[in-house]
């Protein structure tokens, strides 16, 4: 639900590549390249992806939006191109495609868990692939590469964002809401990008085996924004509410079927006494929580303690050994049709998390300050602080 910022993708996974258009952002803001690349390179990386990731390279070439490494306040749009589009020309080209190949690669026996069924149905399409395509996680390049323009505009607020996983399967399941002093210090280069890194092992011996055995992996991933003003989002209105945008946002990645906010799951299982946070002043007038089970929102607002967002990710759809379907040449019973895939994208799901949750903020952040250009809105950055310096007057 995003209201200032609109980011809109286009694209199927093997097509000529990924179109990219985000329209909201205020003129001046720096643009990083480095991030821009090294967060699409983050999403790329973590034990568990299939054989694409090793054809892929993916660099987000800026058309538009850009001028002398700043924005212009008109729309930021990009192109990534997918390499592997090369392999798939005759069977994903937009004019015509080869017939023998495209029934070769014509998916019959939807995959339960995946868009193919209720897809195929509703868009009334006979080969499974025209909507398995767009449905695949290939379209969250293009959602990294708008969240780094959404970074790079909160920082310059001195919000940041770091993610990391939290639980692989049942491997650390039980631990507490990580804090973030311990999602800042997820090792980016190792296999899982896991938040308690004893785990490690573990967690790739079971990759290992599920692969094995054709099967797939969930788990979690929490995201932590560290730094964020208070004051976005509202409890003024059901659609203003800043964790309901955050979990809309989050939900949408693919595979995730549960979104958290703080301690929700485990505040949720005892009494009040347990379940909030207690409210201070420190020495220097600050409003100061000795806890944050809340995860950074009451009433739908920002109050100022790092918002924790965890979402909970299904294991993959796409089995190797199948799941029970129908052919629907025969309409007879079929194990779901193969199609190549990831044993776990788990590691990718925490970038791809970070950017949804920067959108949400960045988002935020421009209803409440406004602004044409970056100059202006931190002029009301400055005013908005100085007022609540001095509340209640
Ligand atoms: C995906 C299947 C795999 C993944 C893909 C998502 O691709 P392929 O079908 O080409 O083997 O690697 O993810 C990406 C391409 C990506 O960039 O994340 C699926 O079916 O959703």
């Amino acid at each position: 639900m995003l209201r200032r910022l609109e980011l809109v993708t286009g694209g199927e996974s093997h097509g000529p590549g990924l179109t990219i258009l985000l329209t909201g952002l205020p003129a001046g803001v720096p643009v990083d390249s480095e991030l821009l690349a090294s967060d699409l390179k983050r999403r790329q990386h973590g034990y568990g992806r299939g054989r694409r990731m090793q054809i892929e390279r993916d660099v987000a070439e800026i058309r538009g939006g850009v001028r002398d490494g700043e924005t212009l306040g008109s729309p930021v749009a990009f192109w990534v191109e997918n390499r592997d589009w090369k392999n798939w020309e005759n069977i994903m080209s937009p004019g015509k495609v080869d017939p023998h190949m495209a029934e070769v690669r014509r998916l019959k026996a939807p995959r339960p868990g995946h868009v193919d069924l209720a897809g195929g149905l509703k868009y009334q399409r006979r080969d499974l692939r025209d909507v398995l395509e767009r449905a695949s996680a290939r379209e969250t390049t293009g959602r990294v590469a708008a969240g780094a323009f959404a970074k790079m505009l909160l920082r310059e607020f001195g919000v940041e964002i770091r993610s990391g996983v939290r639980f692989l399967g049942p491997i650390g399941a039980d631990l507490p809401t990580p804090t973030w002093e311990q999602v800042s210090q997820v090792d980016e280069e190792s296999p899982l990008r896991a938040i308690a890194q004893d785990l490690e092992e573990e967690m790739v011996a079971l990759v290992d085996r599920a692969k094995e055995e054709g099967e797939t992996l969930g788990g979690a991933v929490t995201v932590i924004a560290h730094n964020v003003p208070i004051g976005l989002g509202s409890h003024t209105q059901w659609n203003e509410k800043l964790d309901g945008r955050l979990a809309q946002a989050v939900m949408s990645v693919p595979a995730v079927k549960a979104v958290e906010i703080g301690s929700a799951l485990e505040a949720c299982r005892g009494f009040g006494s347990d379940a909030h946070d207690a409210i201070q002043r420190d020495d220097e007038g600050r409003w100061v929580r000795p806890t944050n089970r809340a995860g950074g929102t009451e009433g739908g607002i920002t109050n100022g303690a790092d918002v924790v967002v965890t979402a909970y990710k299904k294991p993959i759809s796409t089995l190797r050994k199948g799941l029970p379907s129908v052919d629907l040449d025969t309409m007879e019973p079929h194990t779901s049709q193969y199609e190549r895939s990831d044993v776990t994208a788990l590691p990718a799901a925490g970038v791809i998390a970070e950017a949804m949750v920067a959108l949400v903020l960045a988002d935020a952040l421009l209803e409440k300050l406004g602004g044409d250009s970056l100059a202006e809105l931190r002029a009301h950055y400055e005013a908005t602080r100085a007022q609540q310096r001095v509340w209640p007057g």
